[in-house]
């Protein structure tokens, strides 16, 4: 298993030499100053590459950008808008820049609208650190009684909407500016901004695309880029929906086995691959990473190994739930390893080059010299320090190699 962290740029509060320290051995990271649906141009890739080969005292780091994540999916892709083949052909342009730079994983996803959403993102736990959390009360005072969606009703029993009622009357102005906020704050650096009506707005796009539609778009957009992708030697993967259901009336298409199974046949090739995510695909009690990893091994191409408690109140297929430290939590983690190193061990006896999975400690709850920094929600130094030297101990107990030299 590849021993990767994210990484924001020069923006990000954590530092290459801190990295290395933490025992990460390969980055991953974007250029999120680009738009969704822009050309990424090779100079740029080339500037990152060299930041992240660069320690701060200007020694060499050893690290090298080895996962995209994300090569967003415009908004027009994700609907088939204006602009389609403009943004598709962006896209292959940026996959061709990235081939070019010797980057070989670009992981992307399909949520409409939203990327990843939590309500609270800086929860106090006992030991006196912080967490992200979901909270569906609080999501329904948002949408019912704060965004004012069209049809929101239909969406919650009436015991919910009388408690989201009454938890939205108890916050001030401010407490719900927060409540927005937290929900948009998913994409990082991209919609920090948004107002009420730019939701509505990107809500509205969606209302003639239903699950079937998205589900259409999304191998349509597959069809595009994936073909393209194996002739350049790169690996696509999808990473799954954040939390694994409907929000905000939305379509959701990739949450679960059956969804990615679906949208990795339709188009089958091993450029077009999954992103193993535990904490989100975790949420839902009926899966099985297990069963997720013996199904479509051969094509998972990333992992974020994180983990999720799910919590009360859930209802209609939807739960609430924190983010756990990462072998805590509903989903098994050790199991997940077993099996990710079984499937390299698979890749290795067919000579796969790629036998290799790069993982990340995905989010990492805020602990210790965390608290005062309040970096990035959900990617702080330690917490995911904490992670990943968790999962190397599990790893390394499971009789993998946690100790490849750095490419
Ligand atoms: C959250 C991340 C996601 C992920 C994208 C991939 O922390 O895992 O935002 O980067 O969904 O496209």
């Amino acid at each position: 298993m590849r021993q990767t962290w994210r990484w924001f740029g020069p923006a990000d509060t954590v530092n290459t030499a801190e990295m290395c320290q933490a025992g990460v051995q390969g980055v991953v990271s974007a250029l999120h100053q680009f738009k969704p649906g822009v050309v990424w141009p090779a100079d740029e890739i080339a500037v990152r590459q060299r930041l992240i080969a660069t320690l701060p005292s200007g020694a060499a780091s050893g690290l090298a950008w080895e996962v995209v994540e994300s090569l967003p999916v415009s908004e027009v892709i994700k609907t088939k808008a204006d602009g389609y083949n403009d943004h598709i052909a962006a896209y292959r342009t940026s996959l061709g820049h990235l081939a070019a730079a010797g980057i070989e994983v670009v992981c992307y996803n399909f949520m409409p609208v939203l990327d990843w959403t939590r309500t609270v993102l800086r929860a106090p736990l006992p030991h006196g650190g912080t967490t992200m959390l979901f909270d569906l009360v609080d999501f329904a005072a948002f949408d019912l009684f704060i965004l004012g969606r069209a049809g929101a009703f239909d969406d919650y029993p009436a015991d919910c909407v009388e408690v989201a009622r009454e938890r939205h009357a108890a916050l001030d102005d401010a407490a719900r500016l927060a409540l927005q906020n937290n929900i948009v704050a998913g994409l990082p650096g991209a919609n920090d901004t948004w107002t009420l009506d730019d939701i509505k707005g990107h809500l509205e796009r969606y209302a003639p695309i239903n699950a079937d539609r998205l589900r259409q778009n999304l191998v349509d957009f597959l069809a595009e880029v994936v073909p393209l992708a194996e002739d350049l030697g790169l690996r696509l993967c999808c990473h799954p929906d954040d939390p694994p259901f409907a929000l905000l009336g939305l379509p959701r298409v990739m949450s679960s086995l059956s969804d990615y199974a679906a949208a990795l046949g339709a188009v089958d090739s091993p450029a077009n691959g999954a992103t193993l995510c535990t904490g989100s695909l975790g949420v839902d009690p009926a899966f099985d990473p297990v069963a997720f990893i013996e199904a479509l091994g051969p094509k998972i191409h990333f992992a974020h190994l994180r983990n999720t408690t799910r919590s009360a109140p859930a209802f209609g297929g939807r739960t609430s739930f924190f983010e756990a430290a990462h072998l805590e939590g509903d989903t098994d983690i050790v199991a997940t390893l077993r099996a990710l190193l079984a499937e390299e061990a698979r890749r290795r006896a067919e000579g796969r080059a790629d036998w290799s999975i790069p993982f990340r400690p995905d989010h990492g709850q805020d602990v210790l010299g965390d608290l005062a920094v309040k970096g990035m929600p959900g990617y702080p130094l330690i917490g995911r320090m904490r992670g990943l030297a968790e999962l190397r101990g599990v790893i390394a107990g499971l009789g993998g190699d946690i100790c490849a030299a750095t490419r």
